[in-house]
Formats: C-alpha cells, structure tokens, sequence
C-alpha cells in the first residue's frame, strides 16, 4: 500500500474485458466517495512522451518487427514516464489516481505471454522498487470472447493479432498474481455488463 493520502487504482484485463466502461463507473465512485475526481491514466501513455511510445508499441513497423525485448522495454519506459511525472505527483498532492492498466500488464503480457518474467522483475524492480497500486481490479474473461467483442469494435492492433495461445498464458499469468496479492480482486467480466459492474461497485464498497 502507498503511505500517500491519494489512493492509485488500476482497472485490468485483456482486450474487450470492459475496461473502458468500468473506468467511467469507477471514476464516477471516486468522484462522490472523496469529493474530487481522479487523475485518469492509461497503459502505455499518459504523458506526451508515454503517448508517443504507445503509437510505436500498438503499430506494427513494416520490415522492422518489434523484437520481445524490446517492446517489455518500451512499456517499462512509458511507465517509468509516466509513474514519475503524473502518478506519483498527483498522489503526493493528496489526489486520487485511476490507472487504465500498469504494471500487472506487463508481468501477464510481457512475463506471461512473451515469456519474459526474468527480464520484467528485473526492470519492474529497477523503475518502480516497491511501488504498486492500493486496489487493482483485474475483469477475468476468456480470451477468445474477449478478442471477439475487440474485434466487433474496429480493426485489431499489433498486439491483438497475437496467437490465441499469447492471450491464455497472459490470462494465467493475471489469475496467478491475483492469487498471491490481496490487493488484486478477481471480477468476472463474461457477465452482463450490468452484473459486471454491480460486483465493481460491491468491490469498491468494501475495500475503500
Ligand atoms: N500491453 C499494455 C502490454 O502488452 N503490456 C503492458 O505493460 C501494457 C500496459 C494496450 C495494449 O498493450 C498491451 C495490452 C493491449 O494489447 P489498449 O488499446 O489500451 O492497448 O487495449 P485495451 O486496454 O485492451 O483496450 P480494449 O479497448 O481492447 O479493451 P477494453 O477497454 O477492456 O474493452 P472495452 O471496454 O472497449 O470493451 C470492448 C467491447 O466489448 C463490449 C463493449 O461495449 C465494447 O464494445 N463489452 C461488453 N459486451 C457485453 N458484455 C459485457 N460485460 C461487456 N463489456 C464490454
């Protein structure tokens, strides 16, 4: 936990989990519980920088592939942007934040989908040490609903177009870290939306 007044959520899950309509209902829960609406954020990007590497990290590059590595460096070099030059000022100036994913995202993408948890723990430990979120909410769903509903909205990203089985390692890998983190709740996003986000605010009634 931050030993800030503001508090730093985060909303996580893969493509076509909810995530967006989620971060408005939780904005606005904030909004009425604290009397100040958050600092939004989003993963990668949030700074005019972090938005740059965001462009380079969702767009393929013809004739020169993003290699594994160097993508995990990119996310880490948009958060660490981001981290010290929004998230933890406007925590420190009592606000609260509302992250649209951090740094479970690329231990389930990078460390879980690419097979990299060697290389994030090394970088994760490196830029942020032991800062994390107060509450993370992580909306579970199937990989292949989820790519589905992404799919129904627009043409797919770079990262998007990744095997299935890209999606799945990054779905266990988000199950697992919850598992061992009281400060990730599991919310079951393969319901109507309705239900979604009543088990949102049920959530955040209790552990804010
Ligand atoms: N990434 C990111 C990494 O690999 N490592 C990292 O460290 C970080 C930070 C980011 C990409 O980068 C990767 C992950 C991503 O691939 P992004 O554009 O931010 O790119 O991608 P997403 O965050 O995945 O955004 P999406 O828009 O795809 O996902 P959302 O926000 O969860 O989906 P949303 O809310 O737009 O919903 C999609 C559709 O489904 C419907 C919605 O109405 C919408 O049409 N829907 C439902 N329909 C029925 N029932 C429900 N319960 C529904 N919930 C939503």
């Amino acid at each position: 936990m931050t030993q800030n007044p503001g508090k730093f959520i985060v909303i996580e899950g893969l493509e076509g989990a909810g995530k967006s309509s989620a971060i408005t209902l939780v904005h606005d829960f904030i909004e009425k519980h604290t009397g100040m609406a958050p600092v939004c954020t989003r993963e990668p990007g949030g700074t005019p920088l972090a938005e740059k590497i965001r462009d380079l990290v969702k767009n393929a590059e013809p004739g020169d592939p993003l290699c594994d590595e160097a993508e995990c460096l990119l996310f880490y070099a948009a958060r660490a942007q981001l981290v010290a030059n929004v998230i933890k000022p406007s925590l420190a100036s009592g606000r609260w934040v509302l992250g649209d994913r951090h740094n479970l995202s690329s231990i389930a993408y990078q460390g879980g989908g690419r097979g990299l948890m060697s290389l994030v723990k090394t970088i994760s430990d490196a830029t942020l040490g032991g800062f994390k979120p107060d509450l993370t909410l992580y909306l579970d769903i199937d990989p292949l609903l989820g790519l589905e509903r992404a799919a129904r909205r627009g043409a797919l990203d770079r990262i998007e177009q990744q095997e299935i089985d890209f999606f799945h390692r990054a779905r266990a890998t988000f199950l697992a870290q919850a598992r061992d983190d009281r400060t990730i709740v599991v919310i079951d996003a393969s319901k109507p939306l309705n239900e979604v986000h009543k088990d949102i605010l049920a959530c955040l009634g209790t552990a804010l």
